[in-house]
């Protein structure tokens, strides 16, 4: 059994993801990071950095419960464990830089986009420009490698285009105001939309629907998820 960490944003979905593609059996548990669970004693135990997603398996290596954070490692994680969604050993140095490209990369300067332009205080027209900028470069780059190919690694779906599709999912909020926000890299649409076409995507979806997350965004809220624009406690 996985006990699931999650919060509906990016990087727990590709999780979702992965665990409704894959048909593991999982347990989700909350963590309402607008309520600052992510800082908890018991969560931070399981993930040090206070992020989800997060997961713990209670049959890891050697039948041991062991912890994953990071989705990517996670990804990675979970795709052994099961061996799906893997690319092949031959395609292996493929996987691992467009997994740490999307990680270190498209993801972070996605999330930077998204939080200048709606979360941070208005005006700061360098950080807004910088960091569209720079997810559109991603965009591109990523555009440009799948100009040949229908994946982004080998010739089958693998967790490389689970992990694209967690921030690509969000590419309105990223480039805030477009109306399609991902018709100037028709590539990466077509890959975006043949994840999303996929059944598992909508059971991902619906993940952690049921539970009552919160949606005000008040002072609590902005000290559990900016505290670094709070002084130290
Ligand atoms: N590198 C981490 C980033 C995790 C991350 O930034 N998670 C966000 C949600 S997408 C979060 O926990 N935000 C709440 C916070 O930062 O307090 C990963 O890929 O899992």
């Amino acid at each position: 059994m996985i006990r699931f960490y999650f919060h509906p944003t990016p990087n727990p979905a590709k999780i979702a993801l992965f665990l409704e593609e894959a048909k593991l059996p999982y347990e989700v548990i909350p963590v309402d990071t607008s309520r600052g669970e992510q800082h908890l004693p018991a969560f931070r135990a399981i993930n040090p950095n206070g992020k989800v997603p997060a997961i713990v398996d209670t049959d890891g290596p050697g039948g041991k419960e062991a912890r994953v954070f990071d989705s990517t490692a996670m990804l990675l994680y979970l795709a052994e464990k099961t061996g799906q969604f893997l690319a092949t050993p031959a395609d292996r140095p493929e996987l691992l830089s467009w997994l740490l490209f999307i990680a270190s990369g498209l993801g972070p300067f996605s999330g930077q986009a998204v939080h200048f332009q709606f979360a941070a205080p208005e005006g700061l027209a360098y950080a807004v420009n910088r960091y569209r900028r720079e997810a559109g470069r991603h965009y591109q780059v990523l555009n440009d490698h799948l100009s040949s190919r229908q994946f982004i690694v080998g010739d089958t779906y693998t967790i490389a285009d689970i992990s694209a599709w967690g921030w690509l999912d969000r590419a309105s909020r990223v480039l805030k105001g477009a109306d399609d926000p991902l018709s100037s890299y028709p590539h990466l649409k077509r890959l975006f939309l043949t994840v999303d076409h996929r059944p598992a995507v909508a059971r991902a979806r619906v993940v952690g629907a049921d539970r009552d997350f919160k949606k005000i965004n008040d002072e609590e809220t902005r000290r559990a998820l900016f505290p670094s624009n709070y002084p130290l406690v």
